[in-house]
């Protein structure tokens, strides 16, 4: 049977990232793509413009319909909205016999809040606990641990405090600082520092949501972790290079980059 990976995200309308964004990462590396929307957002190149969640049933609901019948190799969170849903999916993630990983959303490439301040404290205690990577930008790390890494040094105190919630491991994502794109990928015992070249795109909406599911791809084809992570940084930097203007803001990184041979 096909390579199955779930997502449990939000949508952005604008295609960039959330549930639009992992899909499309899931077609371009191969394998079959299901989705739980937690929440919709209306959105485009220039920002978010409105979110609305859904109730915790009907999250359960798709939840339930796709792992029970088809199954899953993989899943990867998104936007959760609130306490009570980040609550609910890591229940239901703790239930289901497959490898998590776990982007810790707070806020969108503009700044607009994808994460209830009050459910910080689900996601540091109840979610990071069940996830096999966690994948944290700078922001989001300071956000859940009080660290604030500004340079590549820093990286290793900030996996530290991240880790201390209990995922098996962490992804932090030094993107935002300034020189290469480099990223600390570790356990507590083995790192590994993986390092890419900066372009010079200002198109980069959906990095976060591209990285994390290409990861979910390589675990459910039963790669380990460090691999995993290694082919999804490479496929993510080549979504970044080929990225696009779109509107009047901030383009897309371009999901289908490694599909494309020569067609319009
Ligand atoms: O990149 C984080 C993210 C996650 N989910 C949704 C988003 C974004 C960023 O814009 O729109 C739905």
């Amino acid at each position: 049977m096909i390579t199955r990976v779930l997502t449990v995200a939000g949508s952005d309308s604008g295609g960039g990232a959330g549930i639009q964004a992992d899909l499309k990462t899931m077609l371009a590396l191969g394998v079959h793509g299901m989705s739980v929307l937690t929440a919709v957002t209306a959105q485009n190149s220039l920002g978010v413009q409105g979110a609305w969640e859904l109730p915790v049933d009907a999250v359960r609901a798709q939840y339930r319909s796709v792992v029970d019948d088809i199954g899953v190799q993989a899943v990867k969170t998104g936007m959760l909205s609130s306490a009570e849903l980040v609550e609910t999916v890591a229940e239901l993630i703790s239930g289901t016999d497959a490898p998590a990983v776990v982007d810790p959303v707070g806020v969108s490439k503009h700044g607009d809040p994808l994460l209830a301040a009050s459910a910080l404290d689900s996601v540091r205690t109840r979610l990071l606990p069940v996830a096999t990577v966690a994948t944290p930008n700078l922001d989001e790390v300071a956000q859940l641990t009080g660290v604030r890494a500004e340079s590549e040094q820093d990286l290793r105190r900030a996996a530290a405090a991240v880790l201390e919630f209990g995922p098996r491991w962490v992804l932090i994502k030094g993107g935002h600082l300034s020189g290469d794109a480099v990223d600390l990928l570790t356990d507590g015992s083995e790192e590994h520092l993986l390092r890419a070249p900066r372009y010079d795109n200002r198109h980069t909406h959906g990095t976060g949501c591209t990285l994390a599911s290409a990861i979910a791809c390589g675990l459910a084809r039963g790669r380990s972790v460090p691999e995993a992570v290694t082919a999804a940084k490479a496929y993510v930097t080549g979504a970044i290079a080929a990225g696009f203007a779109l509107g009047a803001g901030i383009g897309p990184v371009d999901h289908g980059w490694a599909l494309r041979r020569d067609t319009p």
